[in-house]
């Protein structure tokens, strides 16, 4: 149980902070009923390495595989709604505007539908699609033009549609990468919602962040692999803990945030 004065401390932080980044991993989706990264290989997938299933050689062995994999997973996002721990995040910065920079690992669409439509994504779009390698014939063909199929395949050069995520082994967007560690380096206070810690290079945030002069505090109900960087570890859940920490004061009258 998390003690009312590291609440209250990580609060009054984040409400006296002129630049807060929030990093979020899978947990933040999971009480949207979307299963994290790790937890996601159960049921059908439970025997799958879900680091061999998100990545071009895994994707090129078996692509009706990996494409029911997403489209399973595409199913689930799209059914799913953001939670409260989304709506705090995108509440808090819409109040306080030019404060808050948002960072996900995730690959839904569930900040920018809480209305945080600036969120970073590092890993990509699971609702979008691209070619898996450029046109041999170098045309700018679209892949939501490819018949309809298990992956779909260009009808003209074979050319493969695949998710527009980064898969294990394959750079992030420089853009979002460069944003990302710009907002590590410029905050006053990070807080990690949701992940292990166990993905890179989005799990070196933290500690950039630290090293760049910020308080890092986590929200995790289990322990991460980068517990070790952060000045608080509150263990509870993002919809659960979110809304108390960057709830409205006003709101709340005197802040007060119970026990
Ligand atoms: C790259 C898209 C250059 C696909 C994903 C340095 C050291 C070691 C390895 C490497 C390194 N640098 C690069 C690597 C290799 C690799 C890597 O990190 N491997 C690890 C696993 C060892 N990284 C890469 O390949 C990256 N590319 O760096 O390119 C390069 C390449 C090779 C070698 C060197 C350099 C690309 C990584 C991107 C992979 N794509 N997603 C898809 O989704 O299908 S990552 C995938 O994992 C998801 O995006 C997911 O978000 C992400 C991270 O996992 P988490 O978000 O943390 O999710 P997880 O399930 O692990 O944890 C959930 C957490 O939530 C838990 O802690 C749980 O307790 C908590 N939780 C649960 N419920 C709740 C909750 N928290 C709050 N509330 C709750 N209710």
């Amino acid at each position: 149980m998390n003690a009312p004065t590291v609440i209250a401390e990580v609060r009054a932080l984040a409400h006296a902070a002129r630049r807060v980044c929030v990093l979020t991993g899978a947990g933040m989706s999971a009480e949207s009923g979307i299963p994290t990264f790790r937890d996601a290989m159960t049921g059908l997938w439970r025997r799958f390495d879900p680091e061999q299933l998100a990545s071009e050689a895994g994707y090129r062995a078996d692509p009706a595989r990996v494409w029911a994999w997403y489209a399973e997973r595409r199913d689930g996002v799209r059914a799913a709604v953001p939670n409260a721990g989304h709506v705090a995040i995108a509440e808090f910065g819409r109040r306080r505007p030019g404060v808050l920079t948002v960072v996900t690992q995730n690959v839904d669409d569930l900040h920018q539908r809480a209305g945080w439509p600036q969120t970073i994504r590092l890993h990509g779009d699971i609702l979008a699609d691209q070619w898996l390698q450029p046109c041999p014939r170098g045309r700018a063909c679209d892949p939501a033009d490819a018949p309809p199929d298990e992956p779909p395949a260009c009808a003209d050069c074979g050319n493969l549609v695949r998710p527009a995520v980064v898969w294990f082994g394959e750079m992030l967007p420089e853009g979002a990468i460069d944003a990302a560690e710009a907002a590590a380096r410029g905050c006053e206070l990070m807080l990690v919602v949701g992940t292990s810690g166990a993905v890179w290079p989005a799990a070196g945030l933290a500690g950039r962040a630290r090293r760049s002069g910020a308080k890092v505090a986590i929200v995790n109900p289990h322990p991460s692999e980068i517990d070790d960087e952060a000045h608080w570890v509150l263990r509870g859940t993002a919809a659960g803990l979110l809304p108390r920490l960057l709830g409205d004061l006003h709101r709340d009258g005197k802040g007060d945030i119970g026990a």
